[in-house]
């Protein structure tokens, strides 16, 4: 027998699926259909690391499986390549974006192929081609044409070292997600995405998909939907309101003071009565330079400053309050203006005590209002719907449904993204780029830095700017923005439908084939950004008709990351990267794919270890010599008929249900037992074969051709199980004495009565409930519960 060599073997069989497109996806429209999906990855410099693999693996385990059986599955692979890290690494060689995202990809593809992905290359798409942008912009134009894109003057997160407008997302602990700069609030004109205008559905939508729970709960609490109300409340000797908004109205008698944000339009409206304006402007530009995340930390010491000279009226009292600034209070969220209500608000509670602010208890310990005039004795729910009448009857507030959820913001001052296809006309305002003259391509410049005052690089491009309005005709200015990332990534999954389409996006008869993709698999760092924003386009989609069903993914799940043998995150500074190109080289892509599968369960964040590896290298040499026990017998064995039916539904079931490292050791397990009976029939090695193959292409469709089982193991038909072939050996019975249950003993299922009184009486833990009793009756139900009553 010749020796296992996964290096020769891998090359061979990448060239044969590649020359017999093995993978091509089917287009029988009479078959059933399988859409897996994995998130399509940013090609970066530094190409894929071993965590890469963990939900690619799976995922090809899931296509190949499902292509076993009879299905057309599609599983496409692409690149989401625009971005910061390839145009700062452009800036820095002084080389094109574009030529580094092209050395990029190839290496990343390289990589991917190594490991024997069964992706249908045909169907590669890279979100920086014109001729894939052209329908991001065009996606774009519908929602300006729908009004839900527009432009306002926007206080964003700046990232003062990479100079570009920030997305709240993008903004970890108060730093710059690339970079790690702290970021600052600067006010800029933005285009905005509407995203707000679909929070509701984006909840609902909820309902009918099956993500794992946690996806749905991060979704949940990013739309942060609550319900309260906003009530007005006069500025004294003035004529205008101070609005706020508040979870808790029924608390109004409650309210000792008020804080607007630092950031309130108020401040700058009555800078000649704020007697201390001096004080104010310095408090505000304080606040600027901190985060929303900073400023709403619950443990931050608190800071203000009162507004002297402005005082409000609380509506249900009449009592004068003062107004106070603080930076607790966000601009972003509601009406960026609070009453603050100290004895039922911990972040009140703690500022009024810092600052001697009266506190006024209005709800006690059984949930039952007090102190509060005509609300009193009301329980706190009924107090609500009492005060938001109250209010409404007056004209003074009514009740309001908030989102935490903001509206996108869509712009970026950079060169390496979608341009925005709109053009400003003194005349006509915001005109869209006509759809026939899509794509609207990036022109070449010479330099990727964005302007010293932040804009985007194409600011510098008179020629490009300078246009005509497609409106009138007269002298109008291109948007030098460029779109954010998340553009390319929103839809990406349409156009592996139809890729090449010209026309369309997609064909509308092959997006009702294909859609919605059956399974997603992707981080669980893109649930509340990509997994969202991808929603939204879609139901946008949906709304217009232009794409079959209301949300594009049917069930979303999250891989644990890989951590350093340490335990650890993977990173250079620790020193603990693994790098996956060294391995497939030494041990194989099938010993990496098999051990990255068989690392812990998929959901959880797992340790890497280099003798779990070597464990799973060992495993295929064994599976590899299983050829030296091939007989020729074409049935599975009988001492081991019940074995394999029971690997065949319990691989079947575990792959699809994320427990990809049991199905391994599943495998495992057969394996041990075909050594013990010291041989292997020729239809067992069949399905054993098949059942590896998912997970270890190579080796598997080696031994099949090597054996000449005939035709291609990845044409072949996934293995059946008979579940009356599966009987369990043992059982486990209650034993009950007066009712009770006293222990559970395991029974051969073969046992009768008798035999079963026998082992329980037998039994240590039982006898003593037998001393000086007497047995009156026993009752036994078959292979559950035996009970007997004493006395
Ligand atoms: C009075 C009150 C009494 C409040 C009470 C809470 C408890 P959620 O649930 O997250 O929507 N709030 C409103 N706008 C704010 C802003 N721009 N910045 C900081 N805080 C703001 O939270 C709503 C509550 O957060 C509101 O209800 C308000 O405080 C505060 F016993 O009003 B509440
Ligand atoms: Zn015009």
């Amino acid at each position: 027998m010749k020796k296992y060599n996964p290096k020769q073997i891998e090359q061979k069989w990448h060239e044969i699926w590649q020359k017999e497109q093995a993978f091509k996806t089917g287009t029988d429209k009479s078959k059933p259909k399988y859409y897996a999906l994995i998130e399509f990855p940013y090609p970066s410099g530094k190409g894929i690391h071993v965590g890469h693999p963990r939900p690619y693996t799976a995922m090809d385990i899931i296509a190949r499986k499902r292509r076993l059986q009879g299905y057309n599955v599609l599983f496409p692979m692409g690149w989401d390549a625009f971005g910061l890290p390839t145009e700062n690494f452009a800036i820095k060689n002084k080389i094109h974006p574009k030529l580094v995202t092209e050395k990029n990809i190839e290496r990343f593809k390289g990589q991917l192929n190594n490991l024997g992905y069964s992706f249908d290359w045909s169907r590669e798409i890279n979100t920086t081609e014109p001729s894939y942008y052209k329908w991001t912009q065009w996606i774009f134009l519908k929602l300006f044409k729908k009004g839900l894109a527009y432009k306002a003057e926007m206080p964003i997160n700046w990232c003062p070292s990479c100079k570009v407008g920030l997305a709240n997302e993008e903004v970890v602990n108060g730093k710059c997600e690339r970079c790690g700069a702290e970021v600052v609030r600067r006010v800029k004109k933005q285009w905005m995405l509407k995203i707000t205008a679909y929070a509701d559905k984006l909840i609902e939508g909820l309902n009918y998909v099956d993500y794992i729970e946690k996806v749905k709960t991060q979704q949940r609490n990013w739309i942060g939907r609550s319900k309260g109300a906003e009530i007005n409340f006069k500025i004294s000797e003035t004529s205008d309101n101070l609005t706020i908004f508040t979870t808790h109205p029924e608390t109004l008698f409650g309210v000792t003071y008020m804080v607007i944000s630092p950031e309130h339009p108020l401040i700058n409206k009555y800078k000649d009565r704020i007697k201390n304006f001096a004080e104010v402007e310095e408090y505000k530009n304080a606040a600027s330079k901190k985060s929303d995340f900073e400023r709403t930390e619950l443990s931050k010491e608190k800071t203000g400053v009162a507004l002297k000279g402005i005082n409000a009226i609380n509506p249900a009292n009449s009592k004068e309050i003062p107004v106070w600034i603080s930076d607790y209070v966000i601009m972003s969220y509601g009406t960026g203006a609070i009453m603050a209500v100290p004895a039922h608000d911990d972040r009140d509670f703690e500022f009024a005590d810092k600052f001697k602010l009266p506190i006024i208890k209005v709800i006690n310990e059984n949930n039952t209002l007090i102190n509060s005039n005509f609300l009193n004795e009301l329980t706190s729910e009924a107090g609500k719907e009492k005060i938001i009448e109250w209010l409404e009857d007056k004209k003074i507030g009514f009740s309001k449904i908030n989102y935490k959820l903001r509206d996108w913001v869509f712009s970026r001052q950079r060169y390496w993204g979608e341009p925005i296809p709109l053009v400003h006309c003194e005349k006509c305002g915001w005109v869209p780029v006509p759809e026939s003259e899509l794509p609207l391509k990036l022109p070449e410049v010479s330099n990727y830095l964005p302007t010293a005052t932040g804009e985007s690089p194409l600011a510098n491009m008179e020629s490009w700017i300078e246009t005509t309005c497609p409106k009138c005709g007269g002298k109008a200015k291109r948007e030098t923005d460029t779109m954010p990332q998340w553009a390319g990534s929103s839809w990406y999954f349409l156009r592996y439908i139809d890729p090449h389409n010209d026309k369309e996006f997609a064909d509308k008869e092959e997006m009702k084939y294909w859609l919605p993709v059956d399974w997603y698999n992707g981080g669980m760092e893109h649930t509340t950004l990509h997994l969202l924003y991808s929603r939204f386009w879609h139901k946008f989609l949906y709304a217009e008709g232009y794409v079959p069903t209301p949300e594009p993914y049917m069930k979303r799940t999250s891989h644990g990351m890989i951590l350093g043998e340490n335990n650890e995150k993977m990173s250079k500074s620790r020193g603990n990267v693994i790098n996956p190109d060294d391995l497939i080289d030494e041990y194989g892509a099938d010993t990496l794919r098999t051990y990255e599968m068989f690392i812990g369960a998929f959901e959880q964040s797992t340790p890497w270890s280099n003798n779990g590896l070597s464990g799973c290298r060992k495993f295929l040499e064994r599976v590899w010599k299983l050829q030296e026990l091939l007989t020729s017998e074409t049935n599975y064995s009988n001492e081991l008929s019940t074995e394999m039916h029971k690997t065949i539904k319990k691989v079947s079931e575990d792959f699809e249900n994320l427990k990809f490292n049991t199905a391994i050791a599943a495998l495992m397990t057969l394996t041990n037992k075909f050594y013990a009976v010291k041989k292997i029939t020729t239809g067992e090695l069949k399905t054993f074969l098949i059942l590896l193959n998912p997970a270890a292409p190579h080796i598997t469709e080696e031994m099949w051709e090597l054996l000449g089982f005939g035709g291609r193991l990845y044409s072949q038909k996934w293995p059946a199980w008979e579940d009356n072939k599966i009987k369990d050996d043992f059982v486990e019975i209650a034993v009950q004495i007066n009712g009770k249950l006293k222990t559970t003993i395991k029974i051969d299922t073969s046992s009768n009565k008798e035999a079963v009184r026998n082992k329980i009486i037998e039994n240590s833990e039982i006898t003593k409930y037998f001393a000086d009793k007497k047995i009156i009756k026993e009752i036994y139900v078959k292979g559950k519960i035996y009970n007997f009553v004493v006395k």
